[in-house]
């Protein structure tokens, strides 16, 4: 023992010669060109700005010219546009805000809120969610570092605002949500839901499927199994998939859960996902797998003889540690950096629209949950960006719906209280 501690702690010149070169070796010479950061920092060069500048010459046009003291020209007199972060009215990203939902068609990608937590059956609040996600998504850039993407260079993003639900009726509600999912896949553009409870998942999903022929899988991230056929006697968010795999191209057998496990996952719901033979990956499967592995396989399941695969999240899929402002916390969830590697994984092989799920604010801790919420949704469309699979799903549309619109008769709604 004495002697090891000797040799490793030498003041033996010839000791210490030997030592550093050693700690030459391995520290003053690294290959940087290995690291994924020097990688990064070589995409960044190739990526174009040209959007950017555009965007500061509307935002002058928008804002007024600033006042003299002012050295950075660009900065306008009202705040228009991404900067300041702090300022604004905010959509998502700060994106277009499309308040005729007709011009959806003319974006990428659409994000639309679904204000909608009357399926919860726990803590309340999610029809705050979208809100939420609007507000914190300003302190994002559009661009990610190690993903070398730039969404506002590299694609197009709109904002529709919320559909209109009906807070105490979901059957209402779930027709409301199903028909705006269906104008905005129709047009083309990808749809991108901000809940909202979990029960948004069976008309959302229903929205995509009514305008295809196609096989749609789905790839589902969360605590709980949400596949019962009813829960308090009615719809609510822990029954989604038994209404959606009920849907003629909508298989159980395309239906992927990763995460789920615990003490909140109901025997019924279990009794379904066997009888239906849905994939279920548990953290455990997970952490004995790795990343690349549970990606391969819930790919393979979920893709397995279909043409589109959607994307559902649940917020409480990570670490209730994470996530204090969600409807079920539930401890033993991923980590954010798992979580995130496993969307970007699923996004990078394309999805026909996806779901952020059942961030509550009215719970929720210096605005931590919605900011993971919102950091899900730009990772899927960062990874979408990079491998090129943005757009993809648009050949699959085959049975495109138009919604009348401009016309009025009968009652009108009303605001008392
Ligand atoms: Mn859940």
């Amino acid at each position: 023992m004495f002697s090891d501690l000797r040799r490793t702690r030498s003041h033996h010149p010839a000791d210490q010669i030997e030592a550093r070169k050693a700690r030459e070796t391995r520290f003053h010479h690294p290959d940087l060109t290995k690291l994924a950061g020097w990688k990064a920092m070589q995409l960044e060069g190739d990526l174009p700005e040209g959007r950017a500048d555009e965007e500061r010459r509307w935002a002058l046009r928008m804002g007024l010219t600033g006042a003299d003291a002012i050295e950075d020209k660009s900065i306008p007199t009202f705040a228009r546009g991404e900067l300041p972060h702090f300022a604004g009215i905010n959509t998502f990203l700060k994106a277009p805000y499309a308040e005729d939902v007709l011009e959806v068609a003319n974006y990428d990608a659409t994000v639309l809120g679904i204000p909608f937590d009357g399926g919860t059956t726990y803590r309340p609040g999610t029809r705050f969610g979208p809100q939420a996600l609007r507000k914190i998504s300003a302190l994002y850039t559009p661009y990610n570092y190690e993903m070398g993407v730039d969404l506002r260079e590299q694609m197009s993003l709109c904002d529709a605002g919320d559909v209109f639900t009906i807070p105490a009726n979901i059957e209402k509600s779930f027709d409301q949500i199903s028909r705006g999912v269906s104008h905005v896949f129709s047009s083309g553009s990808l749809p991108i839901m901000i809940g909202g409870d979990h029960s948004i998942g069976f008309p959302c999903l229903r929205g995509i499927a009514q305008c295809t022929s196609k096989k749609i899988g789905i790839v589902h991230f969360d605590r709980h199994a949400d596949i019962q056929e009813k829960d308090l006697d009615e719809r609510m968010h822990t029954t989604p998939w038994f209404h959606a795999t009920n849907m003629p191209n909508v298989s159980a057998k395309n239906l992927v859960q990763i995460g789920i496990g615990g003490w909140q996952v109901p025997r019924e719901a279990v009794k379904v996902a066997r009888e239906r033979e849905t994939n279920i990956i548990t953290m455990g499967d997970m952490e004995k797998m790795g990343i690349d592995k549970t990606l391969e396989m819930a790919l393979e399941m979920a893709w397995d003889g279909v043409d589109m695969v959607y994307l559902s999240f649940d917020i409480d899929s990570i670490d209730c540690g994470f996530v204090p402002g969600t409807g079920w916390p539930e401890p033993g969830g991923f980590l954010p950096r798992e979580a995130l590697a496993l969307v970007s994984g699923i996004a990078a092989e394309g999805i026909c629209g996806m779901e952020l799920v059942e961030v509550s604010p009215p719970y929720d801790t210096s605005d931590i949950t919605a900011l993971l919420g919102t950091r899900v949704i730009v990772d899927v469309l960062g990874s979408m960006v990079a491998s090129g699979k943005l757009g993809a799903h648009k050949r699959h549309i085959d049975k495109p719906v138009t919604i009348p619109h401009g016309e009025f008769s009968g009652k009108r709604w009303s605001n008392a209280t």
